[in-house]
């Protein structure tokens, strides 16, 4: 496509699609205007595949998850369609900013952190590889809730993406399912039927996900609750019309909000309606569409693999077990055997605070028919493996990750460690009922994205330097390692760096008002705030480095720019108070002039996939610092080394893997290992210990104490002083002076330039292999038992 026939697209729609002289139009208008005409080259791929997928009678992915974080879609798309140019000229010839047209568009923020993210990444490569898929989620009217500061601390916002017409949604009126909620089970003649005391609609919105080149597309199909009566008309003629509108209002309470508070009984049992009316909308839509292409329901496997991602679909089980014995009339047994060939799961924490479970009460309220089945899983599964300690209902509540084990044919971790985990606790005992039913698959990023499309100029080096083809075959990213010695293109490599850096300098003042050296070391942590995270370990380092920059002024420091992004769940207070420790600190440091540039604290608000696309191509140092064992993998982990910033981690998650990858001289290791972290909170005041024999530690602490920070107010980091001293289950203190001392090490050869930059160029040309094209052939592999269908070339 051209410039001039997509600028003649993109008036045509401004003005016939929306109604807008292009005199009048705004930037919204013409972001619109654009994304119909992308939109519109993408349907037709979008077909073919579909069609193909019919006439092959391929095998389908069905990706169920709570959770989708997209982020923004026209660059995406545009990148993908190989639309890059033609749109940049003709926005340039309707006298438009492209970067402006971009940046208008929200993000689709339906997710809260890595497992959203990484359905996402799923999603295109699923695509990419031509895999037929369908990902399957909640159409959350408010994803994930907007982040500001005020006086440092977290303020949370309903986020509002859907009050603007979205581009690449088609909403099926057409699709709509009932999904029941409460009521009584009926036996009758030996056979279960549920009469559901309420329900809700579940209504279907498709967001088509094209794949590389465009040679592909699958759908990402969203579910919208609506009532199944509009409002009551009698009601309303007596003129309570407050009352008469109530059905719409508690049947759209099911797709209002991502992830609503789970502290009280209301919100407990709102989460649970979300999770079952999505999984049974997505469960009877599988089961149509099999149904309407084949006969004998028992070659459901053959046919459909189903992955749940964590257990928040795991109520997909139980229904699929509910629709083959109650509706088709299988056996029990039977019904379960198919169900647990379709089924995969896949386990993205170990916290215990984050394994699911239900209680048997509320379960057997809402879904009855549903607890009666989870009883009768329990049991068969007890009578065929003759497991009888071992129970998915345990002291009133069902434990969900033990169900979805149960019905599933393979259950993956996300990191080898992770894996390994899995199989010594959690999972021990049905691992050794199971066997082969655990397997790793390690986790990937979407090079498109996280390398094409937020780094130009790293990637514009990358295709000079090898060619194109490391788009969709990442492991040739290699090619590039033999280069690292050429003096030249390290120079090269180093100027992209220092481009995207000064980018987001002048990004950072814009927003921010404060100034930092493009030449200073960006030493970034962006993610969720989780005490398992550690930032309070980096904010102790980060005074610790004050405290001795004002001691020795004189020294030749090297000057950083630490830069922290994410945000806390709303009723977690610790996290909160993390938070805003890090802007309290900000403001004495930022604003010391004994310090000057040599240190700065960065924390801009609203962290999302937009402003990580803005983050990581300008990094220097990765900090992935989490306590041994407990970040199941990570991916933004993978999204810094491959775009050049080296690690400083330790042995946690995929941290091992690409510390194996890039090699250990190209990664600053420091800290316990899993093995050791479990060892050492069985010593007795092990973080006592630490402080002792840490100075520097220790006055970080007394800082925080005397209210350094918090000038008038010395109790406002109380909290988190005791937790450090007494409650150090994350192992902050006894991991500081390793990390401490690895980051001057990190210090050592950022003040070696060329060593520096070979480094980060390594970390590119060794990360090939973290792609989310390689997680998902494996996946189709070991799991699915799927092959891509084969498309002609540019179809
Ligand atoms: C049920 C509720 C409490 C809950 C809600 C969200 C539990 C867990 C989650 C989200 C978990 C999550 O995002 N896990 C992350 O998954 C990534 C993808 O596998 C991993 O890289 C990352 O280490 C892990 O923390």
């Amino acid at each position: 496509m051209t410039r001039d026939e997509l600028k003649a697209e993109m008036l045509r729609h401004l003005q016939y699609s929306f109604g807008k002289d292009p005199a009048h139009a705004q930037v919204r208008d013409w972001r619109m205007a654009l994304s119909m005409a992308v939109r519109d080259r993408i349907v037709e791929p979008w077909f073919a595949a579909t069609r193909a997928t019919y006439s092959g009678q391929h095998k389908r992915v069905y990706y169920l998850s709570l959770e989708f974080l997209i982020g923004r879609l026209l660059e995406d798309a545009i990148v993908n369609l190989g639309l890059g140019q033609a749109a940049r000229e003709a926005c340039a010839a309707l006298d438009l900013d492209f970067e402006a047209v971009m940046t208008d568009e929200p993000d689709a923020a339906l997710g809260n952190g890595g497992l959203g993210r990484l359905a996402a990444c799923f999603l295109d490569s699923l695509s990419t590889l031509s895999i037929p898929a369908h990902g399957y989620g909640i159409r959350y009217e408010h994803g994930l809730f907007k982040q500001s500061f005020h006086e440092g601390r977290q303020v949370e916002q309903a986020e509002d993406w859907l009050n603007q017409p979205h581009a690449w949604e088609f909403e099926r009126a057409e699709s709509s399912y009932e999904i029941g909620f409460w009521g009584e089970v009926e036996e009758k003649d030996g056979r279960a039927i549920w009469h559901p005391g309420d329900a809700v609609l579940a209504r279907a919105y498709d967001t088509p996900v094209i794949g590389w080149q465009g040679r592909w597309a699958n759908t990402l199909r969203l579910w919208g609750a609506k009532p199944t009566k509009l409002f009551d008309l009698a009601r309303f003629n007596t003129g309570d019309f407050t009352a008469a509108a109530q059905p719409e209002e508690a049947a759209r309470t099911i797709s209002r909000v991502l992830y609503p508070d789970d502290t009280t009984d209301a919100g407990r049992e709102l989460r649970l309606k979300q999770e079952y009316f999505f999984a049974a909308a997505s469960i009877r839509d599988i089961l149509r569409r099999y149904t309407s292409e084949y006969d004998d329901i028992r070659r459901l496997p053959h046919k459909v693999a189903i992955q749940l991602n964590d257990t928040h679909p795991a109520i997909a089980g139980p229904e699929l077990v509910r629709i083959l014995h109650d509706e088709h009339g299988l056996a029990f047994d039977e019904a379960v055997q198919i169900a647990s060939a379709t089924l995969n799961y896949t386990n993205h924490t170990l916290l215990p605070e984050a394994l699911e479970r239900w209680s048997e009460g509320l379960m057997r309220h809402l879904l009855p028919r549903h607890m009666r089945l989870i009883e009768q899983i329990d049991d068969w599964h007890a009578r065929t493996t003759k497991g009888r300690t071992l129970s998915a209902i345990d002291q009133g509540s069902v434990k969900m990750g033990e169900l979805s084990f149960m019905l599933a044919n393979r259950v993956n971790g996300v990191s080898a460690l992770h894996t390994g985990l899995m199989k010594k606790t959690v999972f021990a005992e049905l691992d050794r009922l199971h066997p082969d039913r655990i397997v790793n698959q390690t986790n990937g990023v979407t090079p498109r994205r996280w390398l094409l499309a937020c780094n130009p100029g790293l990637s514009g080096l990358v295709t000079e330097t090898i060619g194109t083809g490391w788009e969709d075959d990442l492991e040739r990213l290699g090619q590039l390692d033999p280069h690292v010695s050429d003096a030249g293109f390290r120079a090269r490599f180093a100027a992209v760096k220092r481009a995207n850096k000064a980018h987001l300098s002048d990004w950072i003042g814009r927003e921010m008002g404060i100034s930092v050296d493009p030449d200073a070391m960006f030493d970034v942590q962006i993610k969720r705030i989780h005490e398992y995270k550690r930032q309070l370990m980096n904010v102790l380092d980060v005074i610790a480095t004050w405290h001795a920059m004002r001691g020795e002024p004189g020294l030749d420091w090297v000057p950083r720019v630490k830069i922290f992004g994410g945000k806390a769940a709303p009723g977690y207070q610790t996290a909160k108070e993390i938070i805003r420790l890090i802007n309290d600190v900000a403001t004495v440091v930022n604003s010391d002039p004994a310090i000057g540039d040599r240190l700065k604290v960065v924390y801009p608000p609203n962290y999302n996939v937009s402003m990580a696309e803005r983050l990581i191509p300008a990094a220097d140092l990765s900090e992935q610092i989490s306590t041994a064992g407990k970040e199941a993998s990570g991916t933004g982990n993978m999204k810094f080394a491959l775009n050049g910033a080296p690690t400083i981690g330790t042995l946690d998650g995929a941290n091992v893997e690409i510390r194996e990858r890039v090699g250990a001289g190209n990664f600053f290791l420091f800290g316990l290992t899993a093995e050791e972290a479990m060892a050492r909170r069985e010593v007795p005041d092990h973080a006592g210990r630490a402080i002792a024999a840490s100075p520097e530690l220790a006055q970080a602490i007394a800082h925080l104490e005397r209210g350094t920070f918090s000038p008038g107010e010395p109790d406002r980091y109380r909290h988190l002083a005791q937790i450090l001293r007494h409650h150090d289950y994350f192992l902050v203190c006894s991991d500081f002076a390793a990390y401490h001392a690895k980051q001057r090490a990190v210090d050592a050869v950022f003040r070696d330039r060329d060593a520096w930059v070979a480094m980060a160029a390594r970390n590119t040309a060794r990360s090939g292999w973290f792609s989310s094209d390689r997680t998902i052939r494996s996946y189709a592999a070991e799991i699915w038992d799927v092959t891509p269908v084969e498309v002609g070339p540019g179809a």
